[in-house]
């Protein structure tokens, strides 16, 4: 009968010590999985956080990099040499500082995609207006108005994607020296249409 008691008491001890070492392991699960959570969400923080300041950045740099200009003649020129510049010197806007109003010229501040326009105006019969709008030298757009009564406008335009440090200018192509640029009529103009490289 000894004996048997002494068994049973065995059994019992070795019964609380299996439930014991089962509530062990699934404590340590439990803290496993809580640790792999707090991780993930730490992860998730961190991440986050570059995210947020970098597009910051790039949005306070993209307002700080705005470049337009705008430049008109104020008094006629005519009988430019062929290859000369067309200056415009009476500059209304020039936000970057990238238009030259004393060489007529504009130097791209970054590499980016922009937009330039220009119009000019042949307002006499034995005068006629020509124009090209070139990049470093290179041709883009070409335009020639002679009208034989009254004012005539014609423009040049492109959207160009240039490097930093280009330029860009109207130049004056014909050797003819009838040319003819109207005051106040005549105008150049740029601006910055993104940033993409
Ligand atoms: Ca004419």
């Amino acid at each position: 009968m000894m004996m048997m008691m002494m068994m049973m008491v065995m059994m019992m001890r070795r019964r609380m010590m299996r439930r014991r070492r089962r509530r062990r392991r699934r404590r340590r699960r439990r803290r496993r999985i809580m640790i792999k959570i707090k991780n993930k969400k730490m992860k998730k923080k961190s991440n986050a956080l570059p995210f947020l300041i970098s597009k910051h950045v790039c949005v306070a740099v993209l307002l700080n990099q705005t470049v337009s200009f705008h430049a008109r003649l104020d008094t006629e020129k005519h009988d430019l040499p062929a290859g000369s510049t067309l200056i415009l010197p009476t500059v209304v806007n020039n936000h970057g500082n990238a238009y030259d109003g004393s060489t007529g010229k504009f130097s791209a501040p970054y590499t980016a995609t922009y937009c330039f326009l220009a119009t000019t105006e042949d307002p006499k019969r034995d005068r006629y207006s020509v124009l090209s709008l070139v990049v470093d030298g290179t041709e883009v757009d070409y335009v020639l108005t002679d009208v034989a009564l009254f004012s005539q406008s014609a423009s040049v335009h492109a959207v160009v994607h240039l490097t930093a440090g280009q330029k860009v200018w109207l130049n004056v192509p014909e050797t003819n020296n009838y040319n003819y640029f109207g005051p106040r009529a005549t105008a150049f103009s740029g601006f910055l249409v993104d940033h993409s490289q």
